[in-house]
């Protein structure tokens, strides 16, 4: 394979898409050497046919504001891979949505969803819609306008969407809602629903929850474990919220939360129900700021405009976006002794960070291994949904966690380098790799 002149080959096809053609490189790169053992792969196409999504849709999004005047967005899905199973992933409502933002998070999930073992192929979606200050009614109006644009492209064995930045609970709900109405079926359809209309227990817990399952796997392969750890975190949405509650629950203490505004630095941990759940309160403001909890909890003091990569503690969780670590915040955390950083937003580090902490040897692992459990959970709801039953959260935590290891068994195995180093991006990448390319190989040229 020649690396060089696909991504050129891609960048003169998709110029300007940088977010993409990152995540290109870094899989291509990470799965070199076992793609070129394999010949069939090569004259299959495999790469080429990989790399490019199975079918984008695009589509105009009208809807009225509450000043009665009328709004334009554009809505996006990115149906990027089914060799596995449905097209499945979230949609992001964000001004910063673009193709190249949902090629790049499309690509991602087909290997992300690889490895959680569960039947679901990759897509993404999402709009340029800005939920930030909006009402309620103009949210639940911009749902159904967006679900007007996309609903014959969606169904329980073609294309289930769920949420992403922007998109929680009650987007899901308004977007399901209209779907439903439709299409004139109950069939699920939607992942991240309410628990009153076929939703999983655990599912808005289930990112977080998952990534520190991971978390502590990756402790045990270095003989330690998470009590007594200081955490950062980034962002304060659900992901945040979730890992937070977890790290908490496990004895560890999360000092730090973000926002676009700054960052929080709480030296008594968010360790209560009340800081916790005041993280819920921020969320549900819709001003998309944490500065207020530094008024709320004055032992805490608010940064403006910085990322909480400056502080010194024992593990990193970038939760809030994609590249949100560059390589200078890595040399920081490096620098202060960072043990472990665990990616869970969506390639939430820059090649800077990520060559950064390779090369000093400083445990790393990628948001498609960590993250999984979101989506993992998904899987788990449309299992119900095809059941029509509703499991217990003892037996929804109980897969998340069993998945979580496997994945992480997973990346051990194939990114384990001669020296004892484990390159979970490596080992990530190959694993969802060659699984999806051996379901292509199975299925023919098509
Ligand atoms: O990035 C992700 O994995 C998600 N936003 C969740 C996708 C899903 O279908 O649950």
């Amino acid at each position: 394979m020649d690396i060089n002149a696909i991504l050129n080959g891609l960048e003169a096809k998709h110029p300007g898409e940088k977010e993409y053609l990152q995540a290109v490189k870094e899989v291509l790169m990470c799965v070199e050497d076992v793609y070129n053992q394999h010949p069939e792969f090569e004259k299959a196409k495999i790469i080429e046919r990989m790399v490019e999504p199975d079918r984008i849709v695009t589509f105009r999004v009208t809807w009225i504001d509450d000043r009665g005047e009328v709004q334009n967005n554009i809505g996006y899905r990115v149906q990027f891979n089914n060799a596995i199973g449905p097209y499945k992933g979230g949609i992001r409502f964000h001004a910063s949505v673009n193709l190249s933002i949902l090629k790049f998070l499309g690509f991602e999930q087909t290997f992300k969803n690889a490895l959680t073992t569960l039947p679901m192929g990759g897509a993404k979606g999402g709009s340029d819609f800005s939920p930030r200050g909006k009402s309620e009614a103009e949210i639940m109006r911009f749902c159904q306008a967006f679900i007007l644009g996309l609903w014959k492209n969606l169904g329980p064995d073609r294309d289930v969407p769920a949420g992403d930045i922007g998109v929680g609970g009650r987007e899901v709900g308004y977007m399901y809602g209209m779907y439903k109405k439709l299409v004139n079926e109950c069939t699920g359809t939607f992942t991240g629903k309410g628990l009153s209309f076929g939703g999983s227990r655990i599912r808005p817990e289930a990112t977080g929850f998952g990534a520190l399952y991971f978390v502590q796997s990756m402790l045990a392969a270095k003989n330690d474990s998470i009590e007594g750890k200081t955490i950062a975190v980034s962002g304060f949405g659900n992901v945040a919220w979730g890992a937070t509650l977890k790290a908490t629950e496990l004895g560890a203490k999360v000092v730090t939360i973000s926002g676009p505004d700054g960052y929080i630095y709480d030296p008594e941990g968010i360790s209560t129900k009340e800081k916790i759940d005041y993280m819920l309160y921020l969320r549900a403001t819709g001003d998309d700021v944490v500065a207020p909890y530094a008024e709320q909890f004055p032992e805490a003091t608010f940064y403006p405009n910085e990322k909480p990569w400056g502080q010194k503690v024992d593990i990193a969780l970038p939760c809030a976006t994609q590249n949100e670590v560059d390589g200078e915040d890595a040399r920081r955390l490096v620098d202060n002794g960072v043990l472990l950083v665990a990616e869970v937003s969506n390639m939430g580090c820059t090649p800077e960070a990520i060559d950064t902490f390779i090369n000093s040897r400083t445990t790393y692992a990628p948001g498609k291994a960590v993250n999984a459990g979101g989506v993992a959970t998904s899987g788990l709801e449309m299992s119900q949904n095809a059941e029509h039953l509703q499991w217990s959260a003892e037996e929804v935590d109980a897969r998340l966690h069993e998945i979580m290891r496997n994945i992480h068994t997973q990346c051990v195995e194939h990114g384990t380098e001669p020296d004892g180093f484990i390159n979970y991006m490596k080992g990530a990448n190959i694993a969802g790799f060659m699984k999806v390319a051996e379901a292509m190989m199975g299925q023919g040229i098509i």
